[in-house]
């Protein structure tokens, strides 16, 4: 976890204080009980970022797709962690304004991932992107639940955590 503090943190000293004017093209926003950021009040990242922290894949079956995939992306506690996150839950807002509350319990209890990719291919807008919560559906069957699935935000845009 260090390790990942430092990475952001070198990010944040070799882009300089307006690192958000840097960035490539901005897909995520995390706001709230946050200590890193480099835009304001908000952490916010392009794709190469997200990339940039350790990856994750999940296989799993879901009600978004056919059979089973590989998603793969970034472990929302990890990422949480690299922004020196606290609080009790997290409020993932999407492009349609749709949002849903994670608890914080769920994001200690399993590997929940920004999905970035299926199949190792960019999950574009149309397709749900260009962030997917996935939740380890296929290693935990009990998280098969309408309320889980009501967590699972697609075309996710920004993270508020409280
Ligand atoms: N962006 C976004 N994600 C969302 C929703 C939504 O309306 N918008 N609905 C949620 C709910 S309540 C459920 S049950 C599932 C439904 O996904 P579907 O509409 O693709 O079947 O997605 C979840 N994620
Ligand atoms: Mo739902």
């Amino acid at each position: 976890m260090l390790r990942l503090a430092s990475c952001l943190a070198l990010l944040v000293i070799a882009t300089g204080p307006s690192w958000a004017g840097e960035l490539a093209k901005p897909i995520l926003k995390v706001q709230g009980a946050i200590t890193t950021m480099n835009d304001g009040e908000t952490a916010a990242f392009d794709l190469a970022m997200l990339d940039a922290l350790p990856q994750h894949t999940i296989k799993a079956t879901t009600p978004w797709y056919d059979g089973e995939h590989e998603f793969s992306g970034v472990v929302i506690g990890d990422l949480l962690e690299t922004l020196g996150a606290s609080g009790e839950s997290v409020t993932v807002t999407a492009l349609n304004d749709y949002s849903a509350e994670i608890p914080m319990d769920d994001i200690k209890d399993y590997p929940v991932i920004l999905a970035t990719r299926v199949d190792g291919e960019e999950l574009s807008v149309r397709d749900k992107g260009p962030l997917f919560v996935i939740y380890p559906f296929d290693e935990h069957p009990d998280l098969y639940n309408e309320v889980i699935f009501s967590r699972s935000v697609w075309q996710v845009a920004s993270l508020t955590v409280h």
